[in-house]
């Protein structure tokens, strides 16, 4: 996250972060997510490049974390069962089309994810829900706060970003027609606040009619919060039906 400020993971606690084990055992955070419920949490097709979707056990999950790199004393940490990509999920055009995925955590003792002060699910937004230009939405993140770094965040921080109009951001001087049906951008109206490299898979949430829904997946952009350049989310009700259709939940 560009331009926002330490946060807790006890006021966004349905965040998830992803990690990734190789052969040498080394953990490497890959990307964040966001519970949506027990047993599933859902992020972007694209932390899972070039078949490692079908290496369930290279992946590990950790709910209610505060600190990338400490194990916290509240934090509950799973083994994945099943990685399902969005069968549309495509990268040819380089604009991640379709970048949602799920993955199914594996319980313990017959258990997944038991809610606490710092573990809860996020709400899905109904399917019709539209979402306005100009209401405040919040993403949150361990990724990098600035864009180029070597070293991401420590600690979890979040930004508020504003959802633009879609004919805005599909002006030539924004990212032109690379903006498909499937995505929104949000940003700050002077560039302050952004996602950036590592929070993509984490959750874009916005207040509407006084509840508070995942409306967007953080996705891609062209650097961060940079001038013409908002980030690029999932559009979330776009797939409420695939959602329902893989996880069994009913939305
Ligand atoms: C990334 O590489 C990424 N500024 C995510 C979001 C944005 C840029 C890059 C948006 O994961």
């Amino acid at each position: 996250i560009v331009g926002g400020t330490i946060s807790t993971v006890e006021s966004h606690p349905w965040v998830a972060a992803i990690f990734w084990r190789g052969k040498s055992k080394e953990k490497a955070f890959r990307c964040g997510g966001s519970l949506i419920s027990a047993c599933w949490v859902l992020t972007a097709a694209h932390c899972f490049p070039d078949g490692s979707h079908t290496k369930e056990h290279r992946f590990s999950v950790s709910l209610g974390k505060n600190a990338l790199n400490e194990t916290d004393f509240v934090e509950q940490t799973f083994r994945v069962d099943q990685i399902i990509l969005h069968e549309g999920y495509d990268n040819g055009e380089g604009n991640f089309n379709n970048d949602i995925a799920l993955m199914k955590l594996k319980p313990k003792d017959g258990k997944c994810a038991e809610e606490d002060n710092s573990v809860k699910t996020v709400c899905l937004p109904p399917p019709l829900q539209s979402l306005q230009p100009g209401v405040t939405c919040e993403i949150v993140g361990y990724g990098k706060e600035k864009f180029g770094l070597w070293y991401r965040s420590q600690f979890l921080q979040e930004a508020q970003v504003n959802p633009f109009a879609d004919d805005v951001c599909r002006q030539e001087d924004y990212y032109g027609n690379k903006i498909t049906d499937n995505m929104f951008c949000a940003g700050r109206p002077d560039w302050s606040q952004d996602a950036c490299e590592g929070d993509s898979g984490g959750p874009l949430v916005c207040e509407v009619g006084g509840r508070f829904f995942q409306f967007g997946v953080i996705s891609w952009g062209d650097g961060c919060a940079k001038e013409f350049r908002p980030g690029v989310y999932t559009k979330v009700t776009n797939y409420n039906r695939w959602i329902e259709e893989k996880t069994g939940l009913s939305i």
